[in-house]
C-alpha cells in the first residue's frame, strides 16, 4: 500500500495530517465499482404498435398440471447496453417445409400475431435455430409462439451450443417438458399461455453477467389442444 501524508510538522511532532491518500484503497475502490454494472430494466418493444392485443381469454381445455399462475412480470433487470441480437440472423429449423410462412419470420422484428405473422409446422417436436454469428453474453431468450388465440404449448425447451448441429456444450435454458414426453429430459419449468408480452428465458447466469452462447435454439411441440406449431418471434439478448 503506498500512502502519502502531507502535514505541518511543529517541534518534531505531528501537528495534523493535510491529507492521506492509499492508492492500494482506491485500487479496490475501482475495481469494485467496476464489477457493479449499471442494470436497466430490459424493454421488450412490446408497445401498443408492436402486438396484437389478443381478446383476453384462456382456453378452455386440458390444463397441464403444471401450468403456471399468470401473474405480472417484474422488471427484467439487464446490463444497459443488451440488445437484440437474434434480428436478421441466420435462422433455420427442423423442418425442410413449412406449413406456412418462413424460417426467417421468427427473427424479422415482427411479433404481431396476425394471419401472416408466423411460421407454422406440421405436428411433431421441432425446432427453430439462430446463429448469433458469433460468441455472445446472452441474458435473456423472449419467445412468442402464436397468441391470437391463447394456447399452451408443449414441450418447450430453449438450449444453446457452440456448434450448429448441437454436439458440443449443449446447455438447456429451459425445459418445461414435465413428463419427458419429447424424450429430451424432465423438465423443471412451467407451461405457460401463449401471450402478447412473450415468454421470457432467464439466461443470466449465477453471476448476472450471462450465458456465453452462438447457437439458439427454441423447441416445440403442438398445444395441447392440438394447435399447429406457431411461432412469431424470438428475440436473444445479449453484448
Ligand atoms: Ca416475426
Ligand atoms: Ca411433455
Amino acid at each position: 500500500m503506498i500512502c502519502w501524508i502531507a502535514a505541518d510538522r511543529v517541534k518534531g511532532h505531528l501537528r495534523f495530517p493535510v491529507f492521506a491518500v492509499c492508492m492500494m484503497a482506491g485500487g479496490v475502490l475501482l475495481a469494485a465499482s467496476a464489477q457493479v454494472r449499471k442494470t436497466v430494466a430490459l424493454d421488450l418493444g412490446i408497445g401498443v404498435d408492436a402486438v396484437t392485443r389478443a381478446t383476453p381469454g384462456n382456453p378452455k381445455g386440458l390444463k397441464p398440471p403444471h401450468l403456471r399462475k399468470e401473474v405480472k412480470r417484474k422488471p427484467f433487470m439487464v446490463p444497459r447496453g443488451v440488445r437484440n441480437l437474434a434480428l436478421y440472423k441466420r435462422a433455420t429449423s427442423s423442418v425442410k417445409e413449412s406449413v406456412t410462412g418462413d424460417v426467417d419470420q421468427v427473427n424479422d422484428g415482427i411479433k404481431k400475431s396476425g394471419e401472416f405473422d408466423y411460421v407454422e409446422f406440421a405436428g411433431g417436436h421441432h425446432w427453430i435455430q439462430v446463429d448469433l454469428g458469433a460468441v455472445h453474453r446472452i441474458h435473456a431468450v423472449a419467445i412468442w409462439h402464436f397468441y391470437k388465440n391463447a394456447t399452451i404449448y408443449n414441450d418447450v425447451i430453449v438450449q444453446t451450443a457452440d456448434d450448429t448441429a448441437f454436439t458440443r456444450n449443449v446447455r438447456t435454458l429451459f425445459n418445461n417438458d414435465h413428463d419427458n414426453s419429447a424424450g429430451m429430459g424432465q423438465g423443471k419449468d412451467t407451461a405457460f399461455y401463449t401471450r402478447w408480452w412473450g415468454e421470457l428465458v432467464d439466461a443470466r447466469g449465477p453471476e448476472s453477467d450471462g450465458s456465453p452462447a452462438r447457437y439458439v435454439r427454441v423447441y416445440t411441440a403442438d398445444g395441447v389442444e392440438g394447435e399447429a406449431i406457431r411461432f412469431v418471434e424470438v428475440e436473444i439478448y445479449g453484448e
